[in-house]
């Protein structure tokens, strides 16, 4: 390979196998994946991580429930995200588990490199407990009694513990937070910086009444609090602290992708683990919203879930990866329904870019003998198109920096758009009943399958299947596929093009949206007649 543009390291968060995954989470990692895939195709060595954080009270009591041992339990569990991840073709280069020994000792070492830096101190530990969250609250935090984060019950602790002197950094974190860009986008970093700003206590960072957890080095009663073990992955899967193979070296700091409701997590007390340890800082942390459905975040505990198995059983993985990019606006929460998801499918994919297709490759076989003529001709209608193509890779490129898939799709889209507008200006069935309009007609054809060609690059990060599938019928091969060649007109002259099926069936939305609810109720019954054996 020539040389890259430099290394980028991009992360998600790391999963709690407490329950299959739902398309909240498939959300989150498709990002990571097109924004993994994009730095591949522009030229950057790429790292990206993603797993599972299996310890703590919450996995102990999903297994006591299920009547298996915390590690059976999610075993079972992980095999079925490793799964979901492989039907999606998520392209990660490492998957981390938190109960895997090189994690474990990693976690323990970086313990210990905190102690000696005189970070850690045993105290008593009096206050609140999220076990959904894994969150530690002071009385004052919490809303109603309840939980600020999630809403629900908090239980009263009392332990003694390990603190980590989370206070010693808070001024170095309001810095990080007010005067840097580092946290995006703003409204996050808004929420962070008054947090902090009420003062920051140090953090429990072990718990002694339950078991499922990885020791504390020095004092076999306590195990680790599972935010410490958790966010310790982005170092740990490299080999951190020995580093044998100079992953760190190369590739940290990361990018981390996160929900918003671990923001806190990500953007205090991480940085405050790494100052004490010496490291550098992440590059950014990038707060997403969630998936609503019917008003109420969708989530494995209250079961009100989107199953992205389902959908894709459907209607494929590229169609739901394009839905969950182009749908929702990064930070902001976003409405799931089958209906919106369901035109989403026909408007854009079926008739926008299926219909241009299936259209110049039919009119290329009927009027140029399936083969991609050269370009005569050229006015600003001609020129109009061009420019608008070959920019877009910029345009693209502009959005994807600020991780705003959507509009990096919807500049996609406005050159398919423009295309279509293009041949109804330029009626290519008329030019064709005139000899005199060969060579107008020859441009049309080139012109359009130029495009269709530069589409079928700039989709590569976000659906690189259907990517394939326009390749192949454009008569191009998908390993030539290269970013370089998406800013330039005037490569297909002589290529045969060859038609294939639709990229997406049009779907009757009525029928559908019947056939889903049944197919949801179906799962569900199945669900509760297991959970009763
Ligand atoms: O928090 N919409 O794990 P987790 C969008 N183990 N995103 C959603 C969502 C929804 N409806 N529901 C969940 C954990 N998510 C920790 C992370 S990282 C060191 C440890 C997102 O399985 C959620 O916002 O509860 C979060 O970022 C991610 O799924 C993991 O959630």
């Amino acid at each position: 390979m020539s040389e890259t543009k430099g290394t980028f390291y991009i992360t998600t968060p790391i999963y709690y196998p407490s329950a299959k995954l739902h398309i909240g989470h498939t959300y989150c990692t498709v990002m990571a994946d097109a924004m993994a895939r994009f730095k591949r195709l522009a030229g950057y060595d790429v790292r990206f991580l993603t797993g599972t954080d299996e310890h703590g009270q919450k996995i102990e009591k999903c297994a006591e429930e299920a009547g298996v041992t915390p590690q059976e339990y999610v075993d079972g569990v992980v095999e079925t995200i490793k799964r979901l991840w492989s039907t999606m073709e998520i392209s990660y280069d490492d998957f981390i588990r938190t109960t895997e020994p090189r994690h474990v000792e990693a976690v323990q070492k970086i313990f210990m490199k905190m102690y000696e830096a005189g970070d850690i101190y045993k105290g008593k530990y009096e206050g609140w407990y999220c076990t959904p969250c894994e969150s530690f609250w002071t009385e004052s935090q919490l809303v109603d009694g309840k939980c600020p984060d999630c809403g629900r019950e908090v239980k009263r602790m009392s332990e003694e513990a390990y603190f980590f002197k989370l206070s010693k950094y808070q001024d170095r974190i309001l810095d990080l937070l007010k005067n840097t860009d580092f946290l995006q986008p703003e409204s996050r970093r808004n929420e962070m910086v008054s947090f902090v700003e009420q003062g920051l206590d140090d953090l429990c960072i072990s718990r002694s009444s339950f078991d499922w957890g990885i020791p504390v080095p020095i004092d076999e009663n306590h195990v680790i609090y599972v935010w410490l073990d958790a966010l310790s992955n982005y170092l740990t899967s490299m080999g951190y602290p020995e580093d044998p193979d100079g992953l760190c070296k190369k590739y940290w700091p990361a990018w981390h992708l996160v929900g918003k409701e671990i923001v806190r997590f990500h953007s205090i007390i991480w940085p405050a683990m790494l100052m004490s340890l010496d490291m550098p800082l992440p590059k950014h942390v990038l707060g997403h919203g969630w998936i609503l459905i019917d008003g109420g975040k969708m989530s494995k505990s209250k079961g009100n879930i989107v199953d992205p198995e389902l959908l894709i059983d459907r209607y494929g993985v590229d169609a739901l990866k394009y839905f969950l990019l182009r749908e929702y606006t990064f930070g902001q929460d976003g409405l799931y329904t089958n209906e919106i998801m369901l035109n989403r499918i026909n408007f854009d994919l079926a008739n926008d870019l299926g219909n241009l297709l299936s259209r110049t490759v039919s009119m290329i076989e009927k009027y140029c003998d399936g083969v991609v003529p050269e370009a005569k001709t050229e006015d600003d209608i001609d020129r109009e198109l061009m420019a608008l193509a070959t920019d877009c890779g910029n345009v693209l490129e502009s959005h994807m920096n600020l991780f705003h898939f959507n509009n990096a799709l919807e500049a996609i889209w406005a050159v398919i758009g423009r295309a279509n507008k293009y041949i109804d200006e330029k009626t290519p069935w008329v030019l064709a009943k005139d000899p005199e309009k060969k060579d107008e007609l020859d441009t049309v054809m080139s012109n359009l399958a130029e495009t269709l060609r530069i589409v079928s690059i700039l989709i590569v990060p976000f659906m690189h299947t259907t990517s394939d599938r326009m390749r192949e019928q454009l008569g191009l091969a998908s390993e030539e596929a290269v970013w370089e060649d998406a800013f330039t007109f005037r490569k297909m002259a002589g290529v045969h093009v060859k038609k294939g099926d639709p990229l997406f069936p049009r779907l009757d939305v009525q029928k559908e949206l019947e056939e889903l609810s049944q197919l949801h109720q179906d799962k569900l019954a199945t669900k509760s007649k297991r959970n009763k054996k």
